[in-house]
């Protein structure tokens, strides 16, 4: 038997201006995680520069960042064996455009033509991910 696990999701302002929040939610609950954490919230140029430190450099990171600090975003803390893997299944591949039918971001997203990818979720990639991204959004979990 595999440990329960955590992840940590943005809805990202995209998702939240296109009222898509609910949905990401459904399909999360009808997989069969468990929301262990919930918070619509704008974030802070601290979170966003500690949450996306791989990237700082990158071509797309300024884009990323003002993309992220457009609106609001939703911050979910989800539960359930094997969920990190679990969720990028269900969230499909960064780019909108490949991803897979049946995925959120094959489903929902599209490229419009910006400098950065608008691809409505993120979820951790690794066990030490999540712990490292939980303590950004909530740290008082
Ligand atoms: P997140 O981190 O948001 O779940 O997305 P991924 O795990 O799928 O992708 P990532 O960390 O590699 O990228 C973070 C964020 O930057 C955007 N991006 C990424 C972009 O606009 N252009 C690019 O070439 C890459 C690699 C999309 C997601």
């Amino acid at each position: 038997m595999t440990d329960i696990e955590r992840s940590l999701i943005l809805v990202k302002p995209d998702g939240y201006e296109r009222g898509l929040t609910g949905e990401v939610l459904r399909r999360i609950e009808a997989k069969g995680y468990l929301l262990a954490a919930l918070a619509v919230l704008s974030a802070s140029r601290e979170q966003l520069a500690a949450h996306y430190a791989e990237h700082e450099g990158k071509p797309f990171y300024e884009p990323l960042v003002e993309f992220m600090s457009s609106g609001p975003i939703t911050a979910i803390v989800i539960e359930g064996q094997d969920c990190i893997k679990g969720f990028r299944s269900l969230a499909g591949a960064t780019n909108p455009t490949e991803a897979a039918p049946g995925s959120i971001r094959g489903d929902l997203g599209r490229d419009w033509g910006a400098k950065v990818q608008k691809n409505i979720v993120h979820g951790s990639d690794s066990p030490e991910s999540a712990a490292r991204e939980i303590a950004i959004w909530f740290p008082a979990l």
